[in-house]
Protein backbone atom coordinates (compact mmCIF):
# COMPACT_ATOMS: atom_id res chain seq x y z
CA UNK A 1 0.00 0.00 0.00
CA UNK A 2 2.89 2.38 0.89
CA UNK A 3 4.66 2.31 -2.51
CA UNK A 4 1.34 2.20 -3.92
CA UNK A 5 0.99 5.43 -2.47
CA UNK A 6 4.23 6.41 -3.60
CA UNK A 7 3.51 6.16 -7.12
CA UNK A 8 0.21 7.74 -6.93
CA UNK A 9 2.25 10.89 -5.38
CA UNK A 10 4.81 10.69 -8.44
CA UNK A 11 2.26 10.59 -10.73
CA UNK A 12 0.54 13.47 -9.49
CA UNK A 13 3.83 15.43 -9.37
CA UNK A 14 4.29 14.75 -12.97
CA UNK A 15 0.97 15.87 -14.07
CA UNK A 16 1.71 18.92 -11.95
CA UNK A 17 5.02 19.45 -14.21
CA UNK A 18 2.55 18.84 -17.43
CA UNK A 19 0.33 21.81 -16.07
CA UNK A 20 3.41 24.24 -16.35
CA UNK A 21 4.13 23.23 -19.61
CA UNK A 22 1.10 25.57 -20.90
CA UNK A 23 2.37 28.82 -21.66
CA UNK A 24 0.95 31.94 -22.88
CA UNK A 25 2.74 32.35 -26.03
CA UNK A 26 3.65 28.42 -26.93
CA UNK A 27 3.79 28.89 -30.62
CA UNK A 28 5.26 32.57 -30.64
CA UNK A 29 8.46 32.46 -33.19
CA UNK A 30 7.71 28.70 -34.35
CA UNK A 31 5.51 29.35 -37.74
CA UNK A 32 8.48 31.41 -39.51
CA UNK A 33 6.97 35.29 -39.46
CA UNK A 34 3.30 33.89 -39.25
CA UNK A 35 1.39 34.64 -36.18
CA UNK A 36 -0.97 31.75 -35.60
CA UNK A 37 -2.59 32.94 -33.27
CA UNK A 38 -4.07 35.94 -35.22
CA UNK A 39 -4.37 33.38 -38.07
CA UNK A 40 -7.36 31.49 -35.77
CA UNK A 41 -8.32 35.03 -34.73
CA UNK A 42 -9.35 35.90 -38.68
CA UNK A 43 -11.42 32.77 -39.37
CA UNK A 44 -13.38 33.34 -36.21
CA UNK A 45 -13.88 36.78 -36.79
CA UNK A 46 -14.87 36.31 -40.49
CA UNK A 47 -17.40 33.95 -39.20
CA UNK A 48 -18.72 35.96 -36.48
CA UNK A 49 -19.51 38.45 -39.22
CA UNK A 50 -22.58 36.16 -40.76
CA UNK A 51 -23.48 34.03 -37.91
CA UNK A 52 -22.82 35.47 -34.32
CA UNK A 53 -24.16 31.85 -32.88
CA UNK A 54 -20.92 30.61 -32.92
CA UNK A 55 -20.04 32.59 -29.52
CA UNK A 56 -21.98 30.16 -27.60
CA UNK A 57 -21.11 27.27 -30.40
CA UNK A 58 -17.69 27.36 -29.08
CA UNK A 59 -18.03 28.60 -25.45
CA UNK A 60 -19.96 25.14 -25.27
CA UNK A 61 -17.80 23.29 -27.35
CA UNK A 62 -14.76 24.29 -24.90
CA UNK A 63 -16.78 23.66 -21.84
CA UNK A 64 -17.63 20.14 -22.86
CA UNK A 65 -13.95 19.25 -24.25
CA UNK A 66 -12.39 19.84 -21.42
CA UNK A 67 -15.23 18.39 -18.72
CA UNK A 68 -15.37 15.07 -20.43
CA UNK A 69 -11.67 14.25 -20.35
CA UNK A 70 -9.45 16.82 -19.93
CA UNK A 71 -9.22 19.65 -23.22
CA UNK A 72 -7.55 17.73 -25.33
CA UNK A 73 -10.06 18.06 -28.20
CA UNK A 74 -11.08 14.10 -28.10
CA UNK A 75 -14.44 15.63 -28.30
CA UNK A 76 -13.86 16.37 -32.35
CA UNK A 77 -12.52 12.85 -33.11
CA UNK A 78 -15.09 10.77 -35.17
CA UNK A 79 -16.16 7.59 -33.25
CA UNK A 80 -18.98 5.38 -32.35
CA UNK A 81 -18.79 6.08 -28.69
CA UNK A 82 -17.15 10.07 -28.94
CA UNK A 83 -18.44 13.10 -26.73
CA UNK A 84 -19.82 14.20 -30.48
CA UNK A 85 -21.96 11.54 -30.55
CA UNK A 86 -23.39 11.18 -26.79
CA UNK A 87 -26.58 13.02 -26.35
CA UNK A 88 -25.48 16.13 -24.44
CA UNK A 89 -23.75 16.77 -27.39
CA UNK A 90 -26.93 17.58 -29.01
CA UNK A 91 -26.32 21.54 -28.74
CA UNK A 92 -22.12 21.31 -29.61
CA UNK A 93 -21.64 23.24 -33.16
CA UNK A 94 -18.54 25.18 -34.37
CA UNK A 95 -16.63 22.07 -35.44
CA UNK A 96 -16.50 23.11 -39.06
CA UNK A 97 -14.81 26.84 -37.37
CA UNK A 98 -12.27 24.60 -35.74
CA UNK A 99 -11.58 22.78 -38.64
CA UNK A 100 -11.44 25.61 -40.84
CA UNK A 101 -9.18 27.54 -38.61
CA UNK A 102 -6.72 24.28 -38.45
CA UNK A 103 -6.66 24.33 -41.90
CA UNK A 104 -5.58 27.78 -42.19
CA UNK A 105 -2.22 26.47 -39.32
CA UNK A 106 -1.79 23.83 -40.82
CA UNK A 107 -0.85 25.33 -44.58
CA UNK A 108 1.19 27.68 -43.25
CA UNK A 109 2.81 25.37 -40.52
CA UNK A 110 1.70 21.41 -40.71
CA UNK A 111 1.47 19.30 -37.53
CA UNK A 112 2.25 22.82 -35.27
CA UNK A 113 -1.07 23.96 -33.68
CA UNK A 114 -3.03 21.23 -31.68
CA UNK A 115 -6.83 21.03 -32.44
CA UNK A 116 -7.08 21.55 -28.51
CA UNK A 117 -5.18 24.89 -28.35
CA UNK A 118 -7.58 25.45 -31.37
CA UNK A 119 -10.50 25.59 -29.20
CA UNK A 120 -8.97 27.42 -26.34
CA UNK A 121 -7.97 30.15 -29.36
CA UNK A 122 -11.14 30.22 -30.69
CA UNK A 123 -13.21 30.54 -27.60
CA UNK A 124 -11.40 33.55 -26.21
CA UNK A 125 -11.92 35.53 -29.59
CA UNK A 126 -15.23 34.49 -29.69
CA UNK A 127 -16.17 36.12 -26.32
CA UNK A 128 -14.38 39.16 -27.63
CA UNK A 129 -16.11 39.69 -30.40
CA UNK A 130 -19.56 39.25 -28.38
CA UNK A 131 -18.57 42.04 -26.49
CA UNK A 132 -16.35 40.21 -23.69
CA UNK A 133 -12.66 41.34 -22.15
CA UNK A 134 -10.15 39.63 -24.08
CA UNK A 135 -7.90 37.35 -22.03
CA UNK A 136 -4.26 35.71 -23.03
CA UNK A 137 -4.87 31.74 -23.42
CA UNK A 138 -2.16 29.36 -22.40
CA UNK A 139 -1.20 27.11 -25.36
CA UNK A 140 1.14 24.00 -25.59
CA UNK A 141 -1.68 21.60 -25.77
CA UNK A 142 -1.59 18.27 -27.34
CA UNK A 143 -4.26 16.24 -28.46
CA UNK A 144 -5.80 13.14 -27.82
CA UNK A 145 -5.60 9.76 -29.39
CA UNK A 146 -8.66 8.33 -28.66
CA UNK A 147 -12.17 9.89 -28.43
CA UNK A 148 -13.28 9.85 -24.90
CA UNK A 149 -15.29 6.88 -23.47
CA UNK A 150 -16.89 8.37 -20.62
CA UNK A 151 -19.10 10.67 -21.21
CA UNK A 152 -20.91 11.89 -18.20
CA UNK A 153 -21.84 16.27 -18.60
CA UNK A 154 -24.10 17.64 -15.78
CA UNK A 155 -27.66 17.47 -17.11
CA UNK A 156 -29.39 21.20 -16.50
CA UNK A 157 -31.52 20.23 -13.62
CA UNK A 158 -28.81 19.04 -11.35
CA UNK A 159 -28.73 20.86 -7.58
CA UNK A 160 -25.99 23.95 -6.55
CA UNK A 161 -24.49 21.53 -4.15
CA UNK A 162 -24.00 18.79 -7.18
CA UNK A 163 -22.91 21.04 -9.64
CA UNK A 164 -19.81 22.27 -7.04
CA UNK A 165 -18.74 18.67 -6.58
CA UNK A 166 -18.79 18.27 -10.20
CA UNK A 167 -16.77 21.48 -10.73
CA UNK A 168 -14.62 20.87 -7.54
CA UNK A 169 -13.46 16.84 -8.88
CA UNK A 170 -12.13 18.88 -11.56
CA UNK A 171 -10.08 21.18 -9.43
CA UNK A 172 -11.96 24.49 -10.05
CA UNK A 173 -14.06 26.48 -7.14
CA UNK A 174 -17.62 27.35 -6.58
CA UNK A 175 -16.56 30.97 -7.48
CA UNK A 176 -15.26 29.37 -11.06
CA UNK A 177 -18.44 27.72 -11.06
CA UNK A 178 -20.39 30.84 -10.75
CA UNK A 179 -18.28 32.64 -13.54
CA UNK A 180 -18.24 30.19 -15.82
CA UNK A 181 -22.13 29.44 -15.80
CA UNK A 182 -22.00 33.32 -16.89
CA UNK A 183 -21.28 31.40 -20.20
CA UNK A 184 -24.89 31.10 -20.66
CA UNK A 185 -25.21 35.05 -21.05
CA UNK A 186 -25.34 33.85 -24.81
CA UNK A 187 -26.71 30.76 -26.72
CA UNK A 188 -29.64 28.72 -26.41
CA UNK A 189 -31.26 25.52 -24.80
CA UNK A 190 -34.70 23.74 -26.23
CA UNK A 191 -37.97 23.12 -24.75
CA UNK A 192 -37.53 19.77 -23.47
CA UNK A 193 -34.87 20.58 -20.84
CA UNK A 194 -36.86 22.93 -19.03
CA UNK A 195 -40.28 22.15 -19.67
CA UNK A 196 -40.76 20.39 -16.34
CA UNK A 197 -40.62 24.18 -14.65
CA UNK A 198 -43.46 25.17 -17.28
CA UNK A 199 -46.74 22.63 -16.19
CA UNK A 200 -45.52 20.30 -13.51
CA UNK A 201 -42.53 20.95 -11.79
CA UNK A 202 -40.94 18.60 -9.57
CA UNK A 203 -44.78 16.44 -9.86
CA UNK A 204 -46.46 19.49 -7.98
CA UNK A 205 -49.00 19.73 -11.08
CA UNK A 206 -47.79 23.23 -10.90
CA UNK A 207 -45.09 25.45 -12.61
CA UNK A 208 -41.81 25.92 -10.44
CA UNK A 209 -42.47 28.70 -8.33
CA UNK A 210 -39.04 29.99 -8.15
CA UNK A 211 -39.57 31.02 -12.22
CA UNK A 212 -41.15 34.45 -12.76
CA UNK A 213 -45.13 33.87 -13.65
CA UNK A 214 -45.05 36.41 -16.54
CA UNK A 215 -42.20 34.58 -18.14
CA UNK A 216 -43.12 30.91 -17.66
CA UNK A 217 -46.73 31.78 -19.08
CA UNK A 218 -45.08 33.40 -22.20
CA UNK A 219 -42.46 30.37 -22.14
CA UNK A 220 -45.87 27.91 -22.43
CA UNK A 221 -47.08 29.34 -25.38
CA UNK A 222 -43.20 28.75 -27.10
CA UNK A 223 -43.13 25.16 -25.37
CA UNK A 224 -46.73 24.02 -25.62
CA UNK A 225 -47.40 21.04 -23.14
CA UNK A 226 -47.56 18.19 -25.89
CA UNK A 227 -45.73 14.98 -26.15
CA UNK A 228 -42.76 14.85 -27.52
CA UNK A 229 -42.43 18.18 -26.21
CA UNK A 230 -41.43 20.78 -29.07
CA UNK A 231 -37.64 21.50 -29.98
CA UNK A 232 -38.18 24.90 -29.93
CA UNK A 233 -34.56 27.10 -29.34
CA UNK A 234 -34.99 29.57 -26.34
CA UNK A 235 -32.24 32.28 -25.03
CA UNK A 236 -30.68 31.37 -22.18
CA UNK A 237 -30.09 35.47 -21.43
CA UNK A 238 -33.59 36.42 -21.72
CA UNK A 239 -33.16 39.93 -22.13
CA UNK A 240 -33.55 40.53 -25.68
CA UNK A 241 -31.22 43.12 -26.35
CA UNK A 242 -27.69 41.01 -24.47
CA UNK A 243 -29.00 37.73 -25.82
CA UNK A 244 -25.48 37.58 -28.22
CA UNK A 245 -23.52 39.85 -25.58
CA UNK A 246 -20.99 38.04 -23.23
CA UNK A 247 -21.77 40.35 -20.29
CA UNK A 248 -23.09 40.02 -16.60
CA UNK A 249 -26.59 40.45 -17.75
CA UNK A 250 -27.05 36.43 -16.89
CA UNK A 251 -26.83 37.21 -13.70
CA UNK A 252 -28.77 39.87 -13.73
CA UNK A 253 -31.61 38.18 -15.16
CA UNK A 254 -31.40 35.12 -12.87
CA UNK A 255 -31.86 37.35 -9.89
CA UNK A 256 -35.11 38.49 -11.64
CA UNK A 257 -36.12 34.66 -11.46
CA UNK A 258 -35.39 34.70 -15.24
CA UNK A 259 -33.39 31.82 -15.36
CA UNK A 260 -34.30 29.22 -18.17
CA UNK A 261 -32.75 26.01 -16.70
CA UNK A 262 -33.08 24.75 -13.52
CA UNK A 263 -29.33 25.26 -12.63
CA UNK A 264 -29.42 28.99 -13.73
CA UNK A 265 -32.13 29.98 -11.42
CA UNK A 266 -31.10 27.81 -8.56
CA UNK A 267 -28.01 29.24 -8.43
CA UNK A 268 -28.86 32.98 -7.85
CA UNK A 269 -31.07 30.88 -5.11
CA UNK A 270 -28.79 28.97 -3.14
CA UNK A 271 -26.93 30.02 -0.33
CA UNK A 272 -23.57 28.47 -1.48
CA UNK A 273 -24.04 30.93 -4.39
CA UNK A 274 -25.86 34.03 -4.14
CA UNK A 275 -23.62 36.46 -3.04
CA UNK A 276 -21.66 35.59 -5.60
CA UNK A 277 -24.48 36.14 -8.19
CA UNK A 278 -25.49 39.11 -6.45
CA UNK A 279 -21.54 40.71 -6.83
CA UNK A 280 -21.29 39.70 -10.16
CA UNK A 281 -24.58 41.09 -11.45
CA UNK A 282 -23.49 44.22 -9.77
CA UNK A 283 -20.54 44.54 -12.09
CA UNK A 284 -19.48 44.34 -15.78
CA UNK A 285 -15.81 44.54 -15.18
CA UNK A 286 -15.38 41.91 -12.20
CA UNK A 287 -17.46 39.17 -14.56
CA UNK A 288 -15.53 40.31 -17.25
CA UNK A 289 -11.89 39.86 -15.51
CA UNK A 290 -13.35 36.88 -13.62
CA UNK A 291 -14.95 35.07 -16.74
CA UNK A 292 -11.49 35.59 -18.62
CA UNK A 293 -9.48 33.94 -15.49
CA UNK A 294 -11.92 30.89 -14.85
CA UNK A 295 -11.73 30.09 -18.62
CA UNK A 296 -8.12 29.88 -18.43
CA UNK A 297 -8.09 27.75 -15.36
CA UNK A 298 -11.06 25.24 -17.29
CA UNK A 299 -8.68 25.68 -20.33
CA UNK A 300 -6.12 23.54 -17.97
CA UNK A 301 -8.09 20.76 -17.16
CA UNK A 302 -6.30 17.68 -17.38
CA UNK A 303 -4.23 18.19 -20.50
CA UNK A 304 -1.19 16.95 -22.44
CA UNK A 305 1.91 18.34 -22.95
CA UNK A 306 5.14 17.92 -24.24
CA UNK A 307 5.41 14.56 -25.60
CA UNK A 308 2.10 13.06 -24.60
CA UNK A 309 -0.58 12.56 -27.22
CA UNK A 310 0.24 14.36 -30.33
CA UNK A 311 -0.77 17.22 -32.91
CA UNK A 312 -3.73 16.22 -35.39
CA UNK A 313 -3.08 16.88 -39.35
CA UNK A 314 -7.19 17.45 -39.18
CA UNK A 315 -9.35 17.66 -35.72
CA UNK A 316 -11.67 15.16 -36.08
CA UNK A 317 -9.31 12.24 -37.16
CA UNK A 318 -6.33 11.17 -35.45
CA UNK A 319 -2.55 10.70 -37.18
CA UNK A 320 -2.55 6.98 -38.49
C1 LIG B 1 -23.34 22.87 -14.15
C2 LIG B 1 -22.82 23.20 -15.31
C3 LIG B 1 -23.60 23.32 -16.60
C4 LIG B 1 -24.78 22.76 -16.97
C5 LIG B 1 -25.68 21.84 -16.15
C6 LIG B 1 -25.05 23.22 -18.31
C7 LIG B 1 -26.15 22.84 -19.05
C8 LIG B 1 -26.47 23.33 -20.28
C9 LIG B 1 -27.64 22.96 -21.03
C10 LIG B 1 -28.67 21.94 -20.59
C11 LIG B 1 -27.64 23.69 -22.18
C12 LIG B 1 -28.68 23.67 -23.29
C13 LIG B 1 -28.38 22.62 -24.31
C14 LIG B 1 -29.46 22.54 -25.36
O1 LIG B 1 -30.60 22.91 -25.11
O2 LIG B 1 -29.17 22.07 -26.45
C15 LIG B 1 -26.46 24.52 -22.16
C16 LIG B 1 -26.10 25.40 -23.15
C17 LIG B 1 -24.94 26.12 -23.14
N1 LIG B 1 -23.91 26.01 -22.23
FE1 LIG B 1 -24.02 25.10 -20.45
N2 LIG B 1 -24.04 24.03 -18.72
C18 LIG B 1 -23.13 24.12 -17.72
C19 LIG B 1 -21.94 24.82 -17.74
C20 LIG B 1 -21.48 25.51 -18.82
C21 LIG B 1 -20.15 26.08 -18.93
C22 LIG B 1 -19.07 25.97 -17.85
C23 LIG B 1 -20.08 26.69 -20.14
C24 LIG B 1 -18.92 27.42 -20.77
C25 LIG B 1 -17.95 28.00 -20.12
C26 LIG B 1 -21.37 26.53 -20.78
C27 LIG B 1 -21.72 27.07 -21.99
C28 LIG B 1 -22.94 26.88 -22.59
C29 LIG B 1 -23.34 27.60 -23.79
C30 LIG B 1 -22.57 28.72 -24.47
C31 LIG B 1 -24.61 27.12 -24.15
C32 LIG B 1 -25.45 27.52 -25.36
C33 LIG B 1 -25.07 26.63 -26.53
C34 LIG B 1 -25.67 27.06 -27.86
O3 LIG B 1 -26.39 28.04 -27.95
O4 LIG B 1 -25.35 26.38 -28.83
N3 LIG B 1 -22.17 25.79 -19.95
N4 LIG B 1 -25.76 24.28 -20.99
C1 LIG C 1 -38.96 18.17 -5.01
O1 LIG C 1 -39.81 17.48 -4.12
C2 LIG C 1 -39.14 16.79 -3.08
C3 LIG C 1 -40.18 15.97 -2.30
O2 LIG C 1 -41.30 16.73 -2.00
C4 LIG C 1 -38.41 17.81 -2.20
O3 LIG C 1 -37.74 17.16 -1.15
C5 LIG C 1 -37.42 18.57 -3.07
O4 LIG C 1 -36.78 19.57 -2.32
C6 LIG C 1 -38.12 19.20 -4.26
N1 LIG C 1 -37.10 19.73 -5.16
C7 LIG C 1 -37.13 20.99 -5.62
C8 LIG C 1 -36.03 21.38 -6.52
O5 LIG C 1 -38.02 21.78 -5.33
C1 LIG D 1 -30.63 44.38 -21.17
O1 LIG D 1 -29.43 44.51 -21.92
C2 LIG D 1 -29.10 45.84 -22.23
C3 LIG D 1 -27.90 45.78 -23.16
O2 LIG D 1 -26.82 45.12 -22.57
C4 LIG D 1 -28.83 46.61 -20.94
O3 LIG D 1 -28.52 47.95 -21.23
C5 LIG D 1 -30.06 46.55 -20.05
O4 LIG D 1 -29.77 47.13 -18.80
C6 LIG D 1 -30.50 45.11 -19.84
N1 LIG D 1 -31.78 45.08 -19.13
C7 LIG D 1 -31.96 44.38 -18.02
C8 LIG D 1 -33.33 44.42 -17.44
O5 LIG D 1 -31.09 43.73 -17.50
C1 LIG E 1 -26.78 12.45 -30.48
C2 LIG E 1 -26.42 13.44 -31.51
O1 LIG E 1 -27.28 14.05 -32.11
N1 LIG E 1 -25.13 13.63 -31.72
C3 LIG E 1 -24.63 14.56 -32.70
C4 LIG E 1 -23.30 15.07 -32.23
O2 LIG E 1 -22.66 15.84 -33.22
C5 LIG E 1 -22.51 15.22 -34.48
C6 LIG E 1 -21.74 16.17 -35.39
O3 LIG E 1 -22.37 17.40 -35.45
C7 LIG E 1 -23.88 14.84 -35.04
O4 LIG E 1 -23.74 14.20 -36.30
C8 LIG E 1 -24.56 13.91 -34.07
O5 LIG E 1 -25.83 13.60 -34.55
Amino acid sequence: MKILGLIVVAVVGLVGQCHGALQVGFYNGKCGTKDVESMVQGVVAQRFKSDNTIVAALLCLQFHDCFVSGCDASLLLDGTSSEKNAPPNLSVRGYDIINQAKAAVEAACPELVSCADIIALAARDAVSLAGGRSYAVQTGRRDALFPATNVNLPGPSISVSQAISAFKSKGLSTNDMVLLLGAHTVGVTHCPLFQNRLYNFNNTGKPDPTMNPTLASQLRTVCPNASPPQNTAVNLDQNASSAFIVDNDYYKQILSKRGILQIDQALALDSATRTSVMVLAASNPLFSIGFGNAMVKMGALQILTGTQGQVRKVCNVANG
